[in-house]
C-alpha cells in the first residue's frame, strides 16, 4: 500500500517530513514517480494532471491537501466510489480567523478610507462606530465561518450568518436558504464570504446581491474567485454603493497584472494566503484518515459530491 503525494506549490519534502514524523512506515511516492501503480491506494493531493486518477486501479480515497475541494469535485476521472476527503485543520481555521479580524477591523475602523486620504495628504478624521452596532454578516457557516463568527463575537460585533441549510450557532443571528438571503443582506454592513464554490454558489456575489446590502457596505471574499462577478463588484464600488472590498481569491491566479482589481482604490488584493495549508498541523489529520481507510473504516470529512462541499 502506498500514498501518492502531489502538492500544489510546496516542495514535496515540506509534506513528507511531517507525514513521516507521524508514521515513519508510510510508503510515500512523489508524483510523477509512481512505481507500481497497483500499490497506490491513497492520493494525497492538491490535484493531479488530467486523467491521472484513472491510472490508479486500486485507489481507495483522495485526501485533499486543502480545504476547498471544488477542483477535485469537478474531476470526471475520480471514480464515484472513491471518496474525496477535505482537510479541516484547526490551524487553517485560526489563520483564516486572523485574516478576517484584520480585514473586518480595517473596514470597521475606516482604515480603508484613511489609506486613501493619506495618498491625498488629507487629515480625514471620521467617527468610530460603536462595535456592538456594527453588523458583520458571514456567508458560509462551516468550520471557517463558525471560527470567524466566534472571534468576531468576542470583539463585540453584531454577527449574523447565512447558510444553505438552517443552522443554530450561539451568538449568531442565523439565516438560511433563498428566503433568508434578503433579510440577512439588509442588515449586513461588512459582508464576509467563506462559501464553498459549487454550482449553486457560483457568481453568488453579483450586482443584485450588492444592491441588497445597505449603502456604504464592504465586502470581503476569502473563499473562491468563482463566487464573485468581478465587473459587478467594480460597478458597485464605482457607484459609491460599496465602500470597499478585500479579495483573497480570484478566477485566474495569480491575478493577471492588467486586472482592474490591482488598481482600483476601493479594492485590497491579497494573494490567496488567507489560510494556507500547514503540513505540520495537517499531517496528524491526514495520517489518521489513512489509518481509518486501511482499517476498512470510513474516513472523516468526506465531501458530499452532490452538494459540492
Ligand atoms: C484551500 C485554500 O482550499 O487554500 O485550502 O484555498
Amino acid at each position: 500500500m502506498a500514498i501518492l503525494l502531489k502538492t500544489e506549490t510546496d516542495p514535496p519534502e515540506r509534506w513528507t517530513g511531517p507525514l513521516l514524523a507521524v508514521d515513519p512506515d508510510l510508503d510515500i511516492r512523489i508524483w510523477p514517480d509512481l512505481g507500481h501503480v497497483e500499490d497506490i491506494d491513497i492520493a494525497m493531493v492538491w490535484d493531479l494532471p488530467p486523467d491521472a486518477y484513472g491510472r490508479l486501479p486500486n485507489l481507495k480515497a483522495v485526501l485533499s491537501l486543502g480545504m476547498g475541494v471544488d477542483h477535485l469535485i469537478a474531476r470526471a476521472d475520480i471514480p464515484a466510489n472513491v471518496p474525496i476527503v477535505r482537510l479541516t485543520d484547526s490551524w487553517m481555521a485560526a489563520s483564516m480567523t486572523e485574516y478576517v479580524l484584520l480585514h473586518v477591523l480595517r473596514f470597521h475602523r475606516n482604515h480603508h478610507l484613511y489609506e486613501q486620504a493619506m495618498g491625498r495628504a488629507e487629515w480625514l478624521a471620521l467617527p468610530t462606530p460603536e462595535v456592538t452596532t456594527r453588523h458583520v454578516g458571514i456567508m458560509g457557516l462551516g468550520v471557517l465561518g463558525q471560527a470567524a463568527a466566534q472571534a468576531l463575537n468576542g470583539l463585540g460585533f453584531a454577527v449574523s450568518g447565512w447558510s444553505r441549510r438552517p443552522k443554530t450557532i450561539a451568538g449568531v443571528d442565523c439565516f438560511a436558504g433563498p428566503d433568508g438571503m434578503a433579510p440577512f443582506l439588509a442588515q449586513t454592513e461588512i459582508l464576509l464570504c467563506l462559501l464553498p464554490l459549487t454550482s449553486a454558489t457560483e457568481n453568488i456575489l453579483h450586482g443584485d446581491l450588492f444592491a441588497a446590502l445597505p449603502a456604504g457596505a464592504a465586502v470581503i471574499n476569502a473563499a473562491r474567485g468563482g463566487l464573485l462577478v468581478d465587473d459587478d463588484l467594480i460597478a458597485a464600488l464605482n457607484s459609491g454603493h460599496l465602500t470597499g472590498a478585500t479579495l483573497d481569491a480570484f478566477r485566474d491566479e495569480p491575478l493577471p497584472a492588467d486586472h482592474p482589481f490591482w488598481r482600483h482604490p476601493g479594492v485590497f488584493v491579497t494573494p490567496h494566503m488567507a489560510a494556507d495549508s500547514n503540513p505540520d498541523t495537517a499531517a496528524r489529520e491526514l495520517v489518521a484518515n489513512v489509518r481509518r481507510i486501511r482499517a476498512g473504516e470510513a474516513p472523516r470529512n468526506v465531501v458530499d459530491r452532490t452538494d459540492g462541499y
